[in-house]
């Protein structure tokens, strides 16, 4: 890649507020159980501030095909720069934790130079993560007890004192029976895979490995951040259609294939962000407090240099065009731009 073309520092926080307001817009809907009204106010908003990035963006992971999705659609050109980059987002990774005002939710985001993400369809993938100990030592084809026992051995731990993230699903019953059977410790979630695949490549987050089959979107989110962080991630899509195998065949990965990172970010030049709608091991989630301010934890990262941010903001809402027009109890009130 030419040097010009690389992703620049300052990228990082004009990124860092496209998260911060998607996920200021979801959390105002917390627990209304509208799961729609959710994700509409922070696509929303995820796309007026993506608008303003200097950036000339292209939609690889986003909220549907052109004729399923009115904005950020895959495809949809956004930005407002020279740079060509891939875009992919995920406004609110776990709507339904957002309707419900269960922990876990995030609103994500990642960039890279054009054609180095995996523009993975929207179907199922099989993923194994853990962090940078891990490097090299895990492999999908081989059994996940065996998998544990040499993240545990890398980790320095005993894998009884590994703690595994699956999500709670049928599919995912026999994987449920082997992680115990092997020892480990498990957290079931009911949605959003994305946050704790990162936090297992964070120290001290209290998630070491994340296993199961979740979202290939999500995956491919997910391995930007592991790049980022030098953890370590391996991942197959899984068709339940002929169709689906060939739209993976027809992007050049075969359903069944073990992907690494290196398959879902081509490249080596990615910055991630989140920023936490409800609370998680990842960041915290966004508090309403004083007179129209909002309080949000975020999280950057660049994997030029592996450094990671953990950007605590306080908003001022009156002050910030997006946010001016939202009622006091909030709500997606009318609002200009
Ligand atoms: C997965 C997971 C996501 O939704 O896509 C899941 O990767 C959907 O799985 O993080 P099911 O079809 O089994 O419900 C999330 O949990 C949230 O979008």
């Amino acid at each position: 890649m030419r040097p010009g073309l690389r992703l620049e520092r300052e990228l990082s926080l004009e990124l860092v507020r496209v998260t911060e307001a998607a996920a200021i817009e979801a959390a105002a809907l917390m627990g209304r159980g509208d799961t729609e009204a959710v994700d509409r106010v922070a696509v929303d908003a995820m796309r007026a501030i993506l608008g303003t990035v200097h950036v000339r963006g292209r939609v690889v992971i986003g909220e549907g095909e052109m004729d399923e999705a009115p904005m950020l659609y895959i495809g949809e050109e956004l930005g407002a720069g020279p740079v060509p980059v891939d875009i992919a987002v995920d406004p609110v990774e776990g709507t339904s934790l957002v309707a419900k005002g269960l922990p876990g939710a995030v609103a994500v985001l990642a960039v890279a130079p054009q054609g180095t993400l995996l523009n993975a369809p929207d179907m199922y993938m099989q993923k194994l993560v853990a962090g940078p100990a891990a490097r090299g030592a895990l492999d999908l084809d081989d059994p996940i007890a065996v998998n544990l026992e040499r993240v545990a051995e890398r980790m320095h731990k005993r894998v009884d004192e590994l703690s595994v993230v699956i999500l709670e699903r049928e599919r995912h019953l026999q994987l449920i029976a082997q992680v115990r059977a092997a020892g480990a410790r498990i957290k079931l979630i009911t949605d959003g895979d994305v946050a704790p695949a990162v936090a297992a490549a964070i120290p001290g987050t209290g998630v070491d490995v994340v296993a199961g089959i979740g979202g290939a979107p999500e995956g491919v989110l997910a391995a930007a951040a592991l790049v980022c962080l030098g953890g370590e991630m391996q991942a197959r899509l899984v068709a339940d259609t002929a169709e689906q195998a060939e739209r993976a065949r027809a992007m050049g990965v075969a359903p069944g294939r073990i992907l690494g990172l290196s398959d879902l970010v081509r490249g080596d030049d990615v910055i991630f962000a989140a920023t936490g709608i409800t609370d998680g091991e990842l960041v915290r989630g966004v508090r309403f407090e004083g007179v129209r301010a909002a309080r949000s934890h975020s999280v950057v990262m660049r994997s030029r240099t592996g450094t990671v941010r953990f950007v605590d903001a306080l908003h001022h809402l009156d002050r910030k065009p997006f946010f001016r027009e939202r009622p006091p109890t909030g709500g997606a009130g009318e609002r200009t731009q």
